[in-house]
């Protein structure tokens, strides 16, 4: 019997997956191979956690659900375009995803590369064709929010931290920085971009920021936890791959227990901030219960 929450899941990600399906270009279009992988990489896999954020956050806000879809979507082909690259043999050369080869594995590495290009410009051509806001002022001000995410002062940025940072410890508050880039700059983005399809004050909007920047680390933290505690069946991805790598994580720093603690304090925090809302944040601490409590 699934709860309340795991029917208003599993109704968004069957959504979702249609939207998707309809957003991405045919495999039958030219050319075929490069639309197939690019479907092959983004259809059919990952927990859509950056969509069911940007959903909760457009819920709260009342925005309409079309228009969230189309935000949505943006951010999941950033996410599965950084994938993509993330596994190729220039960086962290891995072989399975989502339960299944990785794309340069399935296909070759050029591909893969293409893949990744055009998946994030899908994205941003999907923020410049459809109407997310009735303030064009906003909707230019969510295609940059999305661009800073992603760019070299966000996501790719904190790739390149990460990168550089094999084989060295690093303090905790370099750690917390490459982190709050790499992953948690999207997760953010997501929150934000799902609330401001709807009508949000900036005093709401401070608080929806400070809740996407504080679940964003919370999902590493776990993700350091899940890398060390969980098989690679159950991830669906190698696991133990960023001890093996060499790589600085929370638990290479803090031990497993601490890690542990300071995803927990992140989730009770990030809680807080949803305090003034009521009930209508009741999906969004939902999703921090998930990102915390989740075992793959
Ligand atoms: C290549 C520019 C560029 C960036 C890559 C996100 C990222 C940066 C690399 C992925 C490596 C990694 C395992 C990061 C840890 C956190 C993370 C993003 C995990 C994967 O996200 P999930 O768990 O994946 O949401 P699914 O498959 O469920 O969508």
């Amino acid at each position: 019997m699934r709860t309340d929450f795991q029917s208003w899941v599993a109704a968004r990600q069957s959504r979702f997956e249609d939207v998707l399906r309809g957003l991405l270009p045919r495999a039958e279009i030219i050319p075929q191979r490069l639309h197939e992988a690019m479907r092959y990489a983004v259809l059919d896999g990952g927990k859509r956690v950056r969509p069911l954020l940007a959903f909760a956050a457009g819920e709260l806000t009342g925005a309409d659900a079309n228009r969230v879809n189309i935000a949505a979507a943006a951010v999941e082909l950033i996410h599965a375009y950084s994938l993509v690259h993330d596994d190729m043999p220039c960086m962290d050369d891995d072989v399975l995803r989502r339960g299944k080869p990785t794309c340069h594995v399935q296909y070759d590495e050029a591909t893969a590369l293409l893949v990744g290009d055009s998946l994030q410009t899908l994205a941003f051509q999907l923020l410049a064709e459809h109407r997310l806001s009735d303030d064009a002022q906003r909707q230019l001000e969510m295609i940059r929010l999305l661009a800073a995410a992603t760019g070299s002062r966000g996501m790719a940025g904190g790739q390149a931290i990460d990168l550089a940072s094999i084989g060295k410890s690093l303090a905790l508050p370099e750690l917390e920085f490459m982190h709050i880039h790499k992953t948690g700059a999207l997760i953010r983005a997501a929150v934000l971009l799902g609330a401001q399809c709807g009508s949000v004050s900036p005093g709401q909007q401070d608080k929806l920021d400070r809740f996407g920047k504080l679940i964003g680390l919370a999902f590493q933290v776990v993700d350091d936890v899940l890398d060390c505690e969980a098989d690679t069946a159950t991830l669906g991805k190698t696991a133990g791959k960023d001890a093996d790598n060499g790589k600085p994580t929370y638990v290479s720093l803090l031990g497993l227990q601490d890690a542990r603690e300071m995803a927990g304090r992140l989730h009770r925090e990030a809680l807080e901030t949803l305090a003034e809302f009521g009930d209508s944040a009741l999906r969004l601490r939902e999703l921090a219960d998930f990102i915390v409590l989740r075992k793959f």
